[in-house]
């Protein structure tokens, strides 16, 4: 049922009870999850959630990926002095044994298990284990990287063999290359592994010759293992949501994952001397907003590393907040990535784009070349092949140095002192207040329209007990427009649907209304923009329009850095141009577009990075009905854009919507909606606007559903 599903955590004091007893300072020390409980304990983060208790990992649990003897030899650990301990810890690759080590690798993968359990089997929605130790170094018969057990992997195994799953995805963006992971599913097609690690040409610990991007899989299970590495330190938010943007999310989207797991290590973050990364942890809610939408938000957080306490912490805690559907704090707008990354990007699209038809969506863009420097991968194909480098081996490898001094000989981007006032000023941003979760409704005539008694009737807002709805009087189109926006900047709501009966603003053309239609009113743009300066409360506006209703729209008015509007209309004209204006992005789509994981890779990959850049402060998504939609766009795809779109703006977003009645009445040629529309209406299979909007509605509303979830309950 839905009202019981919920957010998920797996934590236990008896986690905190081993260390390094001869090196006081090892980064992984029980300090970190009691900061994490500590900071998620301040903003009451775990009263919200259901906690599941630890218990130790069987036996055949553990060997399903371990060999026995590898377990004989932890537990045997439990029984030894120190001398032994210290003994046994140096055979191994950055490896303490302390005599609770077995013990808390045991409940630590015992707590994993259980809470993906319950994510798959429907029992709570998502969830996060804050646990140690961490698990993704750990191989077959090797402790490895203060792993001992594969948390993730062996939860992994444990769910294709129980629920017989066909699609696991693994993204583990812990700073370290997940080999222990990459092993146990190399060829094997069910587990999609993705890893994001500092590599540094193999310089990077655990220097591996197969961390780098052409480790792709073998087997059937060829194209579903792919590495992304970093080839430099200092990476930031830009660069991270680059990769995402331009490589990781349209495959995962096109893989379609039953379960999402995340081997999250927060050494990426800012400040972990292991990483030396600069990812905000803001930003981490933000990628978890962008996986949301997938596999009906079975999405399961499992702590892997993280150094630095303050920004571990907080990291974990933004994460936490993303799972429990909090508005997603602002990040700073991003730039293009570094060389390096891009670099990496390109290559990462070399090998992968004969596995994954996303990649290749440079074809279904008319014409080729939107703007030059929001689409710079054109020449992907083409590119020499990387020069080769040297990989460390077990011979040549470097000689292990205490931790600390590990990267010592690097030199930093900037120094601690810095860092540590950056990662303060960080975390005061994220305490600011966070707009209320109200959703406005606005109806052109103040009437209640049937699109508001669908909704209902569908009982979407049953269980959903924290809804909170507020009907904004309204007449005319742009009043509502204006009551809408009146309402989210002045937080009397988070967000609004807006119904209108008509398209009320038509953008003139060449200075001449549209359409026949004699109303020459201000433009949507402008009547926007306008009410935007009048209210003195908003800077950055970007509308999202997927069914413009001009086959080429310009405004000639004014531009303004205020408003951005982007437009995604498909055409037939081979050679049209885009209409690039200052304040506006047109992007044509061929009709030879078909498919959704086709239109989700145009939408991550330009319109993302764009309304990213601008960092807008509220967002317009305008729809219209389903009719006037991409045909590529099934429903479900237009609910996963709107969740992506809710990371912008903390979420303030308006839903441009026509009202024309419930879906019964709709059925058959309707003259109701805009006769501008020359689009054919096949593929609507007379499902009716309404459904559409209400799915989208409900995915807006960031309420316990993803939007692939509630096309489950639309479609009884
Ligand atoms: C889980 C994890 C890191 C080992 C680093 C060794 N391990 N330099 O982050
Ligand atoms: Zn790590």
């Amino acid at each position: 049922v839905v009202q019981d599903r919920r957010t998920a955590v797996v934590f236990d004091k008896r986690l905190e009870s081993h260390f390094s007893r001869w090196n006081v300072n090892f980064t992984e020390t029980p300090h970190r999850v009691a900061e994490i409980l500590k900071r998620c304990n301040q903003l009451n983060l775990l009263e919200r959630c259901l906690r599941i208790p630890v218990r130790e990992a069987t036996v055949k649990e553990i060997t399903t990926y371990h060999t026995k003897a590898h377990l004989d030899l932890l537990e045997s650990t439990a029984s030894m002095n120190e001398a032994e301990l210290k003994e046994i810890s140096q055979k191994y690759d950055y490896i303490y044994f302390h005599e609770k080590s077995a013990e808390n690798a045991k409940l630590s993968l015992g707590g994993v298990i259980d809470l993906i359990d319950a994510v798959v089997s429907d029992k709570v929605r998502n969830g996060m284990a804050i646990v140690r130790p961490p698990g993704h170094h750990a191989m077959k018969e090797e402790y490895c990287g203060y792993c001992y057990l594969g948390n993730v992997s062996i939860a992994a195994q444990l769910m294709l063999n129980k629920y017989d799953l066909k699609r696991i995805l693994v993204l583990d963006w812990d700073v370290h290359h997940g080999q222990g992971t990459q092993y146990m599913f190399y060829d094997d097609p069910r587990v999609l592994f993705v890893s994001i690690h500092r590599y540094e040409h193999g310089r990077e610990w655990p220097h591996l010759r197969e961390g780098d991007y052409d480790f792709t899989g073998e087997g059937t299970g060829k194209g579903y293992n792919i590495n992304v590495p970093l080839n430099e330190i200092g990476c930031d938010n830009s660069d991270y949501l680059a990769i995402m943007f331009n490589l990781l999310l349209p495959i995962f989207y096109q893989f379609d994952p039953e379960l999402v797991l995340v081997s999250a290590g927060f050494d990426c973050a800012i400040g972990c001397p292991e990483g030396e990364m600069m990812v905000s942890p803001a930003c981490f809610a933000h990628f978890i907003n962008l996986l949301k939408p997938l596999a009906k938000g079975k999405l399961a957080l499992i702590l892997e590393g993280g150094y630095n306490l303050k920004s571990l912490s907080e990291s974990t805690a933004l994460s936490l907040r993303a799972l429990l559907d909090d508005p997603t704090p602002l990040i700073s707008p991003i730039i293009a990535p570094k060389n390096s990354v891009t670099e990496s990007i390109l290559n990462c699209i070399k090998v992968m784009h004969q596995h994954w038809s996303c990649l290749q969506y440079q074809d279904f863009v008319e014409p080729r070349k939107v703007r030059a420097e929001i689409y710079p991968y054109q020449g992907v194909l083409h590119l020499p092949p990387v020069k080769d480098v040297e990989f460390y081996t077990s011979q040549n490898r470097p000689k292990i140095y205490p931790l600390i001094q590990d990267c010592a000989n690097d030199i930093p981007l900037h120094t601690k002192e810095e860092l540590d006032r950056m990662i303060e000023q960080l975390v005061q941003n994220t305490s600011l207040l966070v707009p209320k979760d109200r959703l406005g409704f606005a109806c052109e005539n103040g009437s209640s329209a049937p699109i508001l008694g669908h909704l209902r009737s569908k009982e979407l807002w049953a269980g959903y007990s924290s809804l909170q709805t507020t009907s904004l009087h309204s007449g005319s189109a742009s009043d509502c427009i204006k009551t809408s926006m009146d309402s989210i900047l002045s937080n009397e709501v988070r967000s609004c649907l807006c119904c209108l009966q008509s398209e009320p603003q038509h953008p003139p053309v060449n200075g001449k209304p549209m359409n026949g239609n004699s109303h020459a009113g201000p433009s949507l743009v402008n009547l926007i923009q306008q009410h935007a300066i009048d209210s003195k409360t908003v800077n950055r506006i970007v509308i999202i329009d997927l069914c413009p209703d001009l086959p080429s729209y310009q405004d000639t008015s004014k531009s303004s850095s205020s408003v951005l509007y982007i437009s995604l209309r498909v055409t037939s004209y081979e050679n049209e141009e885009p209409h690039i204006s200052p304040g506006a992005v047109d992007i044509p789509l061929s009709q030879a577009m078909t498919s959704s994981p086709d239109f989700i890779a145009v939408f991550l990959q330009i319109v993302m990075p764009i309304a990213y850049e601008f960092c807008p402060e509220l967002v317009f998504f305008k729809l219209n009905d389903m009719k006037t939609l991409p045909t590529c766009m099934d429903k479900a795809c237009l609910g996963h854009i709107t969740q992506q779109l809710l990371g912008l703006a903390n979420g303030r977003m308006i839903i441009l919507t026509r009202d024309a009645g419930p879906s019964e009445e709709t059925q058959g040629h309707d003259s109701t909606s805009s006769g501008s529309s020359e689009k054919p209406s096949s593929g609507d299979n007379g499902s009716g606007e309404s459904e559409t909007t209400s799915e989208a509605v409900e995915t807006k509303c960031g309420q316990t559903e993803a939007g692939a979830e509630v096309l489950e309950l639309l479609e009884e």
